[in-house]
This record gives structure tokens, sequence and C-alpha cells, in this order.
């Protein structure tokens, strides 16, 4: 144990030494500022509005109720009492903030921004003299909460006190990124720079057990230009599977999982890693990481390592709806092809992190392979994550229910009410990205905006019913007219497999093709890296039509995945649909439906918020009524099924 100390100690130093260039790199495509996309109709505009109007004051309120505030006024010394509830509960109240920086940049609103300043002193009065931020601890030194460790940074892989800060380094870059405010942005880095100093320069060789601050410290590096945080984040990433591994939990018995250095990606060093393993959050948290570092610092095996890692995913670990993290015990990625139903864990934060993680690929790499994965995820396991509601989460997300599974307002580990939170204001990031003087759609949805390329500000609208309606048509009007070029995404859905890879395709090919004009002239269909790229002078009122053929598809999935032999699951454009007990009666788990049956599909505009329902027949003669996926459980809870058994 000694030697593989002095071993790993050895091996730090001299990455230390390792010459880190210089860090002036970037995603080569930029997101859209979400600000600036305006969402005034369609399924995401109704997502957003419910966000900003219901879930971002739930998720508040619910911070308050439980305590979660309250233990910031206590390490405050503002109020008296004992921490209250889990080790990383401080990290849903920097989630909840980071939305509500979100929320400011799209709603001006007085009071909101005075509650956050209010928030942020108690915050900075809870950290402590030397930067050290963890009510857990600060509240009661003595008798911090199970798993803290007895005192700081003693008990790394289940205290959370790197995991909390980096989503708190995550909500201060956006407040101050909302208001110009630096309040927040100078707890952050008080924080940080004492990080630095006791784990980098003071070469300690540990590593958090769960990845996040790293994220973080990107950000912070982003805004102060300070190069100490990306190397610190960098050291993390490099300390996992290199520095020692200590079990986390004294006995196995109920723990084994735990204490395995694969629950968090520790058992190799990170460039090693081929197989998505262990927990999905910290992994996708830390393949995100590998490319925000990779890129910052120009670190090729980091980018290599994360595309490797993603073929993984998406060949063997995916649901069909996107999400990932297929095994309960654990959070974790289970072995190629595990993929229960009934069982399925598909953590609503492992769809988030996947959809960070694809985002950031497409960004680099300008593939749309990556758009199909995060848009399969995004409409599916994520969307289903929220009630339509607003104020209802599920926390895991099966694809199939014997009944008694219900979307619940809160959880003691409400990691996923909070993600959520975050990442619905942002949508609109999604949707475009520009670069190297283009333009990139990449989602679909009714929406107006505004793209900043070379020298000009392009004008866009999308005028569409998608998801629901194939037919997109986009308005452009550049501030003059000019050369440049705009890259059109053609969903991989539309003209082959569900997703790349092997893992599922659709039970027959396709008759309909999509369809491209210019100005009514038709573009022929070719597809490079998923878009259709169209260089030309574009002028004020041009007008790209795109059609995507939206089928009723039924699709099988790889053999191998046992728990779907047999079955096809529905999906009609990005949309995965599924059958549920208030539609079907108390039989839909036995239900098969025939082989050759047609589903025909209708928009319904007043059932569920507005969607699209297929119907068709079973064997038994009976109609069968499917909805999609994520509007599951928004009536009387009830039995439900994806995978539904054929003929
Ligand atoms: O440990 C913090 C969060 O709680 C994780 O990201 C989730 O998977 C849940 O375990
Ligand atoms: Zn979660």
């Amino acid at each position: 144990m000694k030697r593989q100390l002095i071993y790993a100690t050895i091996i730090l130093a001299g990455l230390l030494f390792l010459a880190i260039p210089e860090f002036a790199g970037d995603y080569p495509l930029k997101p859209a500022d979400f600000k600036r996309v305006h969402l005034r109709s369609g399924l995401f505009a109704e997502r957003l509005k419910t966000t900003l109007e219901t879930t971002i004051p739930h998720v508040l309120k619910m911070n308050e109720e439980t305590g979660r505030i309250a233990n910031f006024e206590k390490a405050a010394g503002l109020k008296k009492g004992k921490f209250v509830g889990r080790r990383y509960n401080d990290s849903d109240v920097f989630k909840t903030l980071e939305g509500v920086a979100y929320y400011l940049m799209l709603r001006k609103d007085p009071s909101i921004e005075k509650y956050m300043d209010n928030l942020i002193s108690v915050i900075a009065k809870a950290q402590e003299k030397d930067g050290y931020l963890y009510t857990a601890r600060t509240v009661d030194p003595e008798n911090p909460p199970p798993g803290a460790g007895p005192y700081r940074w003693s008990n790394l892989f289940t205290s959370h006190e790197l995991y909390n800060v980096g989503h708190m380094y995550e909500a201060a870059v956006a407040y101050y990124l909302a208001t110009g405010k630096e309040n927040f942005l100078k707890i952050a880095i008080k924080n940080a720079d004492l990080i630095d100093r006791v784990f980098r320069q003071g070469k300690k060789c540990a590593y958090p057990g769960h990845q996040e601050i790293e994220i973080g410290l990107v950000k912070l590096y982003r805004v102060t230009g300070n190069k100490k945080y990306l190397k610190l984040a960098r050291y993390f990433l490099d300390a996992r599977g290199r520095c020692p591994f200590r079990r986390m939990f004294a006995s196995d018995s109920d723990f084994a999982v735990y204490n395995q250095p694969e629950y968090m990606q520790a058992h190799k060093p990170v460039i090693k890693q081929k197989e998505a393993v262990g927990h999905a959050v910290r992994a996708l948290y830390m393949y995100s990481a590998l490319l925000d570092v990779g890129t910052a610092a120009d670190i090729p095996i980091y980018i290599k390592t994360a595309k490797t890692l993603w073929k993984d995913i998406v060949e063997h670990k995916i649901y069909i709806t996107g999400g990932v993290g297929s095994r309960s015990e654990g959070e974790a990625f289970g072995k190629p092809y595990e993929l229960p139903n009934a069982d399925a864990y598909s953590e609503t934060c492992a769809s988030i992190a996947n959809v960070f993680f694809n985002h950031r690929l497409f960004l680099l790499t300008g593939d749309g392979k990556y758009v199909d994965v995060l848009e399969r995820t995004l409409y599916n396991a994520l969307l289903a994550g929220i009630s339509l509601s607003g104020d209802h989460f599920f926390y895991v997300n099966p694809l199939e229910s014997k009944g008694g599974l219900e979307r619940k307002p809160w959880y003691s580990c409400a990691c996923c009410p909070t993600n959520l939170a975050r990442f619905l204001p942002t949508i609109g990031k999604y949707m475009y990205a520009t670069g190297n003087n283009s333009i990139y759609i990449t989602l679909f949805g009714q929406n107006e905006t505004e793209l900043a390329i070379a020298d000009q500000k392009i004008h866009l609208l999308q005028k569409t019913d998608y998801p629901w309606d194939g037919k997109i048509k986009i308005e452009i009007f550049p501030e003059k007219s000019s050369v440049f070029t705009i890259f059109v995404r053609i969903p991989e859905w539309a003209i082959g497999k569900p997703i790349p890879g092997d893992l599922y395709r659709f039970k027959k090919q396709k008759k309909v093709r999509p369809e491209l004009k210019v100005n009514s002239k038709p573009i022929p269909l070719k597809i490079e890296k998923g878009f259709v790229k169209i260089t030309r002078k574009w002028s004020k009122g041009d007008v790209i039509n795109l059609f995507l053929p939206m089928e009723v598809r039924r699709v099988v999935a790889h053999p191998l995945v046992k728990d779907d032999t047999d079955r096809v699951a529905f999906q009609r454009g990005p949309v995965v649909f599924c059958f549920e007990e208030a539609d079907n009666g108390k039989d839909i788990l036995n239900k098969v439906v025939s082989a050759e049956a047609k589903f025909s599909a209708e928009y319904k505009p007043s059932f569920l918020g507005g969607l699209v329902v297929l119907k068709g027949k079973a064997a038994d003669g009976s109609i069968l009524t499917a909805i999609p996926y994520f509007a599951w459980d928004n009536r009387t809870p009830g039995k439900m099924i994806v995978w539904i058994k054929e003929e």
C-alpha cells in the first residue's frame, strides 16, 4: 500500500511538470445564445414557459422548505440548529441558483435578483475565512453528517466537498454572466483558490469521488482567464486511476459496488478508459470535462478517449429513449446490451449529462451524429423526467411500469429536480450553432433568433410544428446580402437508423425521403456528417424548406438485448411512444401488436398539452393507443410499456 502511494505520488509529480500548452483553445462551434432564441409556441416553448413560471419557483420553495437554504444560514451563524439532510444538499441550492441566473437572462425580475443577492450574501457568510464552503461541516465541525468524513477532505470519495462547489462555480459564472455582478464569482474564486492550493500546489494526490468540479473549473477559467483553474481541472482528471483508491465503506456487504474504483471511474487513468462503467452521472460529467479540458488545453488524447467512450455508450448502453445508466445498483452503466425495461434506472440527471456530453462533442466536431443522440435523449428520457405541470419529477425513468410509479414533487436526494431547473431554461442553446462563417441548424422547433457570424447578424425564423409535423420553413434575414454557409441537419432517424450504431434499427426500410429546398428550388440531399451544407449568397427573405418524413416507425433492438426480444418500440420523428393503462386498460402489459397493423398518427391539440397519438390494432383486434413517452404519468397513474410484444 505504502509503495503504491509512493508510485502514485511520483507519477503525479511527473505530471505536474509536463509542459501544459498555452490554453487558447475553445470549441470551434459556439452554441446559440439562448437569450436570443425566442421560443413563442410549440413544445419547447411550452416546456420553457412552465420551467420559468412553475419549476423554478417550485424548486426554490422546496430548497427553503427542506432546510437546504437554512443550512447556509446556520453555517453563516444567522440561525441556530443542526445541519439538515444529506452532505450534498448544498449542490441542490447551487444548481437552483444556476437555473435562476438563466431565468434572469430570459426575464427581467428585480425581486428575484434581490432574492439572489440576499442569498449570495448568506453564502458568503457561510464560507469559511480561507474559502472553504461546505455547510455540512461548517455548521458543526465536530459532528458532520454521515459520509462527510471527520475533517476536511478526509473522505473525498463520498463527501461531495468538491462536487458541491463545482456546481457553485457553474452558478456563480451564470450569475456573473446574467448580471455582471461579481458577488457570487468572488465566493467561487476564493474557494477555487483554496482548493488549488491544497490539491494542485500542495501536491495532494487525490480526486473527488463525484466528478463535476472539473466542469465548473473550466467555466471559471473561461470567465476569469486564470489558467490555474484549468490546470486544477486537469490535475483532478489525471489523478483518477493514478492516485490511491480507498474503499468508500468499511464493509463490502451492502456496499460492494461503491467500494470498487469502477464506480467512480478511477479503475484506470482516464486516458486508458475505453468502456463506460460505473455511476453514469459521474462518468458523463467526467467525459464532458475531458472535452472541456482537452479543448482548452489542447490534449488530443482526452478527446480521443471521450469519443471512444461515446462509441461504447451508443453501441451498447443506451436506451431507445436516449436514457443511460441502466443499472440501479450503483446508478451505473450496465454491461453491453444490459438494458432492462421495468428495472431500468436511466436517471434524469444522467440524461441531462448525456445531453451535455453530446453537445460538447458536436461543438467540437460539427458532426450531426452527436445531435442525433442529444435530440433523442432530450425529447424522450430527459423530458420524461418532469411532469407537464412542471412540479413533479421522475428520478428514474423505466421503459415499463407495472403501476405504482409516479413523479414526485421532490426527493430527499433532489439532484434531478434541481438539474432540470438549470437545464431547461437553456434549451434554446441547443437549437443552433455558429462558427467559421457558418450557421448550423441543429434542432427544429418554432422560434425566432439572431445569430452572429463573421461581421454581421443573421435574423432567422423557424416556422414549424415539429416534432409533430415534419415541415420546417426557415426564413433568413442577413443584415446584408453575403456569402456564408448554412448547415441544415438531416437527422439520422429520417434517413437510416434511430441512432448511430447498430443497437437499434427500423424494422422496415423507409419509403419517404427528406426534401430540402432553397427558395422553392430542390437542393440535392448530399449529407456529410449529418448535415447538408448550403453555401451561397444569402439575401433578406431567402427561404429554406425542409421536409422530414414523419412516418410511424417500428424499432427493433439488437438481438443481444434480451429484454427487447420479440418486441418493438414505436417512434415518429424523434419521439418515442409508449402505451399507457389510461388509454389501453389494465391488460396493456400483455397486449401484442399485430405485425402488419398500420399505426396512424393524429395531432390532438387539447390532449396532454397538445401532442400526437398513435392508434393501431392489437393481435386480439382491440385498438391500441400510444402517447409520447415523455408525456406518460400525467393522468391516472397506471401501467406503461414502451417495448411491446409483436405477433
Ligand atoms: O451524488 C449526487 C447525485 O445524487 C448524483 O449525481 C446522482 O446520481 C445521485 O446519486
Ligand atoms: Zn439525479
